[in-house]
């Protein structure tokens, strides 16, 4: 756990490397990666930080949010972007059954559509019932719903796992949805 500060600080950074780099006027390339100095530059403006900060803060995320580039020059989101960014995920053979939690507000609405990506740029899926919940959380009185990955991957859709262990896919259908009771 980080300490509320560097919370924070890990809320501003998922903002610039995932949504709104130009907040702190800085681009990022096309597999999203953004400098590190220039991200340090641009923080300091608002908070104090350093490269020991920006360490502690990438090392210690629950969720494992940041990578660094392999010569540690540049870091980027492991997903939840959604500017347009290719952060060439590995398309990986999903588990028969993924989750997705979510509002109950939204319920009637998913079942009418399916999952569509709203803002961002994949459905995000959970591996597990727990992870979904929590996500679901975040929006109101959640609801969980099954996904049937395996046969969605039989029937040509592609999954994306990211660096931390998030399932992506572009949209999800009615028919692959099942509410959990
Ligand atoms: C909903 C967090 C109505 C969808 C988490 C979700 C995740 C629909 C909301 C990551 C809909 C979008 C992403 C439809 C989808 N009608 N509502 N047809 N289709 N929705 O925040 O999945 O902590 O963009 O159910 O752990 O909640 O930020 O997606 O409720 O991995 O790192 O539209 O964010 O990670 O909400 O969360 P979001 P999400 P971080």
């Amino acid at each position: 756990e980080t300490t509320p500060d560097l919370t924070r600080i890990s809320k501003y950074i998922s903002l610039i490397l995932r949504h709104k780099p130009e907040v702190i006027g800085i681009k990022l390339d096309t597999h999203g990666w953004a400098d590190v100095n220039a991200l340090l530059a641009g923080i300091s403006r608002k908070y104090p930080i350093n490269r020991d900060i920006l360490d502690e803060i990438v090392g210690r995320d629950e969720k494992q949010r940041y990578s660094f580039s392999q010569d540690g020059t540049k870091i980027r989101a492991n997903q939840g972007h959604s500017v347009q960014v290719d952060v060439e995920l590995p398309v990986t053979e999903p588990p028969e059954t993924l989750y997705h939690g979510t509002a109950q507000r939204f319920a009637a609405s998913i079942e009418a559509q399916g999952l569509l990506p709203q803002s961002r740029l994949y459905v995000h899926l959970s591996p597990d019932q727990e992870t979904a919940e929590k996500v679901g959380r975040r929006h109101g009185e959640p609801v969980i719903y099954l996904v049937d990955a395996g046969q969605m991957h039989r029937d040509g859709y592609c999954f994306y796992l990211s660096a931390n262990g998030v399932w992506l896919t572009k949209v999800v259908p009615a028919p692959y949805l099942k509410r959990f009771e």
